[in-house]
């Protein structure tokens, strides 16, 4: 059997069966100067022997490997690995060469049987990574650890330190970490130099930072404390605070780079995150003053990051373009905001990775960096991790469906299946500021299909969700997705439900419906409380959510319907009935004693308001009918004026304004239930922090009596 090497290679030829690989050994030849990391991985992982298969490691210009210099491609980081009768033989074109072709080495010995083969590799992509840089709780240092080791297997070479709420990283930037934080700084950079990982640091002055020597000399020191922690790697953000003063910008930059990289000799990049960093920012706009400013000033060889069209978005050549013309003919360092789920907390972004240009191996080359921008949950970015590692090495050969069913056999060798059906309810965002979406959620859910069919997907959604949690191959992994395993098992549980109230139904058993429906609000409330970690400070607190785009709603509104045809055939039970569900029809709705109506009335735009419309004094309440319907295709209520027939949960009535809400048009949301008697909406409103001036995205929830 082949083995499928991981990142695809840009050449293999496979042949016949070499050698098994069961207690084979192994006599390496190599020089003095031969990477020590490759030597070092080939230690550990193989027995070596004299007596062993000749296995031969070196680099271009060393001597052991002289006979097929011809043979080892010319791109940095490329390699050519060649296994035979006669042995193995792994030449890099360079250090990092070396180690990634013992890299692809091991994967291949990892098999049974060993085949020969012939493999000439090299990047797409000259930087391709992580940059930590999401809002919430920073990954810990094991963490960060067990990404290095990940980004070293699947060649992976950068990875760029800058999580917004790491005081040292942001708020508190001119202050050194104190000694057991600078500890920690120091071990990662060794460790991410061991996985032929640039651990780059980056700083965040954001507003706090004038125009002035003094304070670029604040920046220099916090630098230079930085460099002595081992870090050789830079990067100043100035995303997400507002000012894009790109005189200021390019003068920090330009001060960096001569009293800072241009000081040291083992440094020689540096890179910016700008203020407008994707086109929508820059107004769409290629003559943009702003990056104009950018390209012309910054001194030669600072990078500019990119995030795309907008601040989630997939890249392609339009992207490139856009930038090159914009900075006057720069190559963007790309951030990609995928699979990055702060703003978006509640949804696992364990979707296959896909939407990116595959261009031809010239397109990697177009851009000096390709990096992601991952999830707080750093086990399960590690889905998506695998995909961008594929991708940027080889972006020809790149097969998003293939690479996700390797990932998700890699993550979770034990329990490859179970961990497939939770990767697969757990793909969309759902509605988002940024209007990110992600198709083919539950793809195996059916939603027309036969009751048989459906439970058969329950099912499979409780054993997965059981299966996972007893699982102990990647206990961090678990650790993380336990919340939303849960979640998927009351999910599946409700469905085994709903299926079988639909036979009572027709059984007439009414006691077992009326017991069932309760058991379906118990599980509801046990799904509310479910929370996904704990919380400090300003960081927020997920509520996982599954399957949203398929499952959920057709949860919601199978549950409806099975009461509605419950009352039309049965009276029994039906008066302490724990009703949930509201007839539609047309309703009159109070707040706090006033009728709501519509009133194009602006919203207050700063605080914790209802989004939608006023209450007023009015003893007219004709003028403020709604009606009220089930949405068929989401399980949602929607509501509606009888004015004018707009529905409160489009954008139409308040928010036509697209500097406010560019991308959502799903910006409220209802829920409608019943307490002590009275039938209640509860509105989730969405506000983004471009909007309000502050830092995250808000809910906003108010309960309505009706
Ligand atoms: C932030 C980033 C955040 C991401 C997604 C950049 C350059 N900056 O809108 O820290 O994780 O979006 O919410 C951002 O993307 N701002």
């Amino acid at each position: 059997q082949q083995v499928q090497v991981s990142p695809v290679p840009q050449s293999v030829s496979w042949g016949e069966k070499a050698f098994e690989s069961a207690n084979a050994k192994y006599s390496l030849t190599k020089a003095e100067t031969t990477d020590a990391y490759a030597v070092a991985l080939l230690q550990e992982k193989l027995t070596l022997a004299d007596d062993g298969i000749s296995l031969v490691v070196g680099k271009k210009g060393e001597a052991a490997v002289s006979a097929v210099e011809a043979n080892i491609p010319e791109t940095a980081e490329g390699y050519y690995l060649k296994v035979d009768a006669n042995g193995i033989i792994v030449a890099g074109a360079d250090d990092a060469g070396t180690y990634y072709g013992v890299q692809t080495l091991l994967q291949i010995l990892a098999q049974p049987n060993v085949m020969e083969v012939e493999i000439s590799d090299y990047p797409a992509c000259a930087q391709r990574g992580v940059i930590e840089g999401f809002y919430g709780n920073p990954w810990s240092d094991a963490d960060r650890k067990s990404q290095f080791e990940f980004y070293g297997k699947n060649k992976m070479n950068i990875y760029v330190y800058g999580p917004k709420d790491d005081p040292y990283h942001r708020t508190k930037w001119r202050e050194n970490y104190p000694a057991d934080k600078a500890a920690i700084i120091r071990g990662l950079a060794e460790a991410a130099k061991k996985n032929h990982v640039s651990f780059v640091w980056s700083i965040h002055t954001g507003g706090s930072i004038s125009n002035s020597e003094s304070d670029f000399k604040a920046v220099v020191n916090k630098l230079e404390h930085v460099y002595s922690l081992g870090v050789r790697n830079f990067s100043i953000f100035f995303d997400d605070f507002g000012g894009a003063d790109a005189s200021l910008q390019v003068a920090e930059c330009n001060y960096v780079w001569k009293n800072f990289i241009e000081k040291h000799d083992d440094l020689n990049r540096l890179s910016m995150c700008p203020t407008k960093y994707n086109a929508a920012y820059a107004g769409w706009n290629k003559n943009d003053d702003y990056l104009r400013a950018l390209g012309k000033g910054l001194h030669k060889g600072i990078e500019v990051m990119w995030t795309g069209d907008g601040v989630a978005d997939m890249i392609n050549q339009g992207d490139l373009d856009f930038f090159k013309t914009a900075t006057g003919g720069m190559a963007p360092f790309i951030w990609l905001n995928y699979p990055v789920n702060d703003y978006c907390i509640g949804h696992m972004l364990m979707g296959k990775f896909y939407g990116n240009d595959k261009g031809n191996n010239a397109f990697g080359g177009k851009m000096t960096a390709f990096t992601s921008n991952p999830m707080e949950y750093a086990e399960a970015s590690k889905v998506a991790l695998y995909g961008v590692a594929d991708y940027a090495w080889n972006m020809k050969d790149y097969n998003p469906e293939a690479n996700w069913e390797r990932a998700i056999r890699y993550l979770m060798p034990n329990n490859a299946e179970a961990f497939h059906v939770f990767c697969e309810h757990n793909v969309d965002l759902g509605w988002t500021v940024h209007g990110l979406r992600r198709e083919g959620e539950s793809p195996n859910f059916n939603v027309n299909g036969t009751l048989d069919e459906q439970k058969d997907q329950f099912d499979l959604m409780v054993e997965a969700a059981d299966a996972l949690l007893a699982d102990t191959y990647n206990p961090a992994l678990i650790t993380e997705i336990t919340p939303w395993l849960q979640k998927m098992k009351y999910m599946g549980q409700r469905g085994q439900k709903i299926v079988e109230m639909w036979g009572l139904i027709d059984s007439g058993d009414t006691a077992k419906f009326l017991q069932d429906y309760r058991d379906i609000q118990d599980l509801l409330t046990k799904e509310d409380a479910l929370i996904s970690r704990n919380f400090s400070g300003t960081i927020k607190s997920a509520k996982p959510v599954v399957a949203t785009q398929k499952v959920e709603p057709f949860l919601k509104q199978q549950l409806n319907e099975l009461v509605i045809a419950y009352k039309s055939k049965y009276t029994e039970g039906w008066e302490n009935f724990p009703v949930q569900v509201l007839e539609t029809g047309n309703y009159y709705i109070k707040y706090n004693g006033k009728y709501l109506y519509n009133k194009n009335a602006s919203a207050d735009r700063t605080g914790d308001m209802p989004i939608w419309t006023d209450a007023i004094d009015d003893t007219q309440p004709q003028k403020c009918e709604w009606t009220i319907s089930v949405d068929p295709n989401t399980g949602r209520y929607k509501i509606a004026n009888t004015q004018d027939g707009r529905y409160l949960n489009e954008k139409g009535q308040f928010w036509e304004n697209k500097e406010i809400n560019p991308y959502d048009p799903e910006w409220h949301s209802y829920d409608i239930y019943r307490v002590n008697g009275k039938y209640a909406i509860q509105t989730t409103a969405k506000v983004s922090r471009k909007f309000l001036g502050a830092n995250k995205t808000r809910i906003i929830k108010r309960d309505t009596p009706l």
